[in-house]
């Protein structure tokens, strides 16, 4: 019986080495181990042999099943590799060949992200690093630092998305401006400060010209030296390179904002947008109120600078004549492929912003 055993196992050896391909291999698996093989057809004769020999018979069939196994796992192996050998030889993939028309070149960037970037490169020509912070902002960042009171109409429920109180009395907010962003680097670095803060801002406000969420780009100066002057130039340089114009027409109409001391709101001749004779609204801006430096831990007789903040949304519609705020917001991909920007199309100063 030993003798036929070990010729069994020559014979299914011999031809698992020289199965040529994976699908002869398989067919001398089931030749050997399938419910009908030769392997598995000796455990049935099991049951006729005397008691005494059938544990012995069951453990040498079982030892062969196990180096049957083993030999087809190995064959397998050798046999993947050499696949896939000959497939590197002869496939070639040539990384030159243009993009395929399809999903992924219909793929379109939208147009608040193509303004984001484009925003960001020409602050960051000006020497201005981007600062990210936090959606989810407290109370003393989002408004105490800021010197903003607290009866002041923005802090009230019905403009802030407030989280529900915590134990302790405190509530989490959705920040409402980027101004916080602005906060944490003054707390955390010293000056000078030359940062953008872009990101994503919640109003509870909702109409044609309002979404509960919406884009602003918030920029800060921080130096012993800053003036109105240098916000002036940025702001000039900042609106040209935008618009891509080679003069712009600037008004700087005086406001009020908690967090800066004096305070401007910017108009820009919109004949930069083709629309001459008309003035329009474009952002606000101010020097940094000493009451907020303090609150920072600077020094105001030693530290002074500039903030500004611009609703990037609103300056996309301007740019690209989009008329409708909502849109932004719909999801609808025949809209984006109207508006929407090429992925290839990196703005960029050089090669010409919206080239
Ligand atoms: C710090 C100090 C001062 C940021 C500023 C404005 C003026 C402003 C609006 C533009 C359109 C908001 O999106 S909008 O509705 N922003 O008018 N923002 S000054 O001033 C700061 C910020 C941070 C520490």
């Amino acid at each position: 019986m030993s003798q036929d055993l070990n010729k069994l196992e020559g014979e299914l050896v011999a031809e698992i080495d020289g199965a040529k391909d994976l699908a002869a291999l398989d067919a001398v698996r089931v030749s050997a181990l399938g419910k009908k093989g030769r392997v598995s057809e000796l455990m049935s004769k099991l049951g006729s042999l005397p008691p005494e020999e059938r544990k012995t018979f069951g453990q040498t069939v079982n030892t062969l099943k196990g180096k049957i196994s083993t030999a087809l796992d190995e064959r397998k192996a050798t046999l993947e590799t050499a696949a896939l050998d000959e497939r590197l030889k002869t496939e070639r993939a040539d990384v030159t060949l243009p993009v395929r028309p399809g999903s992924v070149a219909d793929g379109r960037i939208h147009p608040v992200s193509q303004v984001l970037d484009e925003v960001i490169e020409i602050f960051a020509d000006m020497g201005f690093r981007v600062a990210e912070g936090p959606d989810i902002e407290t109370d003393e960042m989002n408004f105490d630092k800021l010197n903003i009171p607290a009866d002041h109409p923005a802090r009230q429920d019905h403009d802030t998305f407030y989280f529900s109180p915590k134990p302790d009395g405190s509530r989490l907010l959705l920040r409402t401006h980027t101004s916080p962003v602005q906060i944490r680097t003054m707390v955390s670095q010293k000056p000078p400060l030359r940062i953008i803060a872009p990101g994503r801002v919640y109003r509870c406000d909702s109409d044609q010209t309002h979404t509960p969420m919406f884009h602003q780009v918030e920029g800060l100066v921080i130096d012993e030296k800053t003036h109105m002057g240098h916000l002036k130039w940025v702001l000039q340089e900042f609106c040209k390179a935008f618009f891509e114009v080679d003069e712009v027409k600037m008004r700087f109409r005086a406001s009020h904002f908690p967090f800066t001391e004096p305070s401007m709101e910017v108009d820009i001749g919109a004949e930069a947008i083709g629309k001459p004779g008309q003035w329009l609204e474009i952002l606000g801006c101010g020097m940094v109120h000493p009451n907020v430096l303090r609150n920072c831990g600077l020094d105001p007789e030693k530290y002074q600078g500039f903030a500004f903040g611009v609703g990037l949304d609103r300056l996309t519609m301007l740019k690209y004549g989009i008329p409708d705020l909502r849109a932004f917001f719909s999801g609808d991909l025949t809209w984006l492929s109207h508006y929407g920007f090429s992925t290839l199309d990196v703005p960029t100063l050089g090669g010409g912003l919206s080239a």
